[in-house]
């Protein structure tokens, strides 16, 4: 186990924010290269991301804010602050690598093609079907007039979300855009798993502890081992041991948490706990799905865990099929 005390930087926390206030954004890292896009169902192959994050997603500036001084969790709009996401095609024909194009418009409507590196990247695109029985994190290529690129896997049809999560350079504020994307053909919607505290992905058993407290900082901890033994040797994966992204069941709300602490602090072991900060905006379901690297490959584990009031003890919980439910 290991200490805590460094937390507030990974605690994506919803703040009512009113005025002035809802113009402070959080400090931006440096710009850098992108670099290939990884397609992947479920995990990354990708080696080599290994690079010291910056305040980026998941540092507190996620937050939408609401004219009425409301703060909206992040993933629910198209467009805010007079940012846009548009996709070049947002419904297509199933296939394997469907080429996924989008761009950015600023409030002056002109597109936008600078962008901040944050964990590593100018932007991280989470695509999910609404269901939740998918979840693909890709990293597009940027070309010179702004247009991003990726392949995604959308074999299977179905109703689709995907996530934008980018901080444009000078905005001095991250944003996570979302836009439905259609994939024609027969859809049978599955059921949200149980919650459970286990999920198995690529012969890993990932462990969830933790209980998820609206409006409250959670700590949750994901123990990764394989064969019955402690993983200890995880590999740096955009700049720390895992990485998780929660949505919340029945409007798709986006929450990009990151680890406590991160590889190189003297303090941060490479497994098998890997230790979170979170914060959830409401009572309900939500599906966190863990990124984790380890010999090369980036798999993802994901649990149904349940959010409830103080009052109720309810713990959360995690799938045991996880990552086999795939279609
Ligand atoms: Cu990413």
């Amino acid at each position: 186990m290991k200490s805590t005390t460094r937390t507030a930087g990974f605690v994506l926390s919803l703040v009512a924010v009113t005025g002035a206030a809802a113009l402070i954004g959080a400090a931006v890292g440096p710009v850098g290269a992108d670099t290939q896009p990884q397609p992947h169902r479920g995990g990354h192959e990708s080696a080599g991301d290994v690079v010291a994050p910056t305040a980026g997603h998941g540092d507190g500036h996620d937050e939408s804010h609401g004219a009425a001084g409301t703060a909206l969790p992040g993933g629910l709009m198209v467009s805010q602050d007079g940012y846009t996401l548009q996709l070049l095609q947002d419904h297509f024909q199933p296939a394997r690598r469907v080429p996924l194009r989008f761009r950015i418009t600023d409030p002056s409507g002109a597109t936008v093609t600078a962008y901040e590196v944050s964990h590593g990247k100018q932007l991280h695109l989470i695509a999910v079907r609404r269901d939740l029985s998918d979840f693909q994190h890709v990293h597009p290529e940027l070309d010179e007039d702004g247009t991003w690129s990726v392949p995604v896997d959308l074999a299977a049809p179905g109703e689709y979300r995907v996530f934008a999560d980018f901080t444009p350079q000078g905005a001095g504020e991250g944003y996570t855009l979302g836009h439905d994307v259609s994939v024609a053909g027969d859809y049978s919607p599955q059921t949200l798993p149980e919650p459970a505290r286990t999920a198995t992905v690529d012969g890993y058993e990932v462990e969830l502890e933790g209980t998820l407290v609206p409006g409250r900082t959670s700590r949750l901890t994901l123990t990764v081992t394989k064969d019955g033994e402690d993983v200890t040797d995880l590999q740096p994966y955009l700049g720390a041991y895992g990485h998780l992204v929660a949505l919340r069941d029945g409007d798709l709300a986006y929450l990009h948490v990151h680890p406590d602490g991160e590889p190189g602090d003297g303090r941060t072991e490479p497994g098998p706990v890997i230790t979170f900060h979170a914060e959830v905006p409401s009572v309900g379901s939500y599906r966190l799905f863990l990124d984790f690297q380890h010999r090369g490959v980036v798999r993802t584990a994901a649990f149904t865990a349940t959010a409830s009031d103080p009052g109720d003890e309810q713990e959360t919980g995690g799938d045991p099929h996880a990552g086999d439910h795939a279609h």
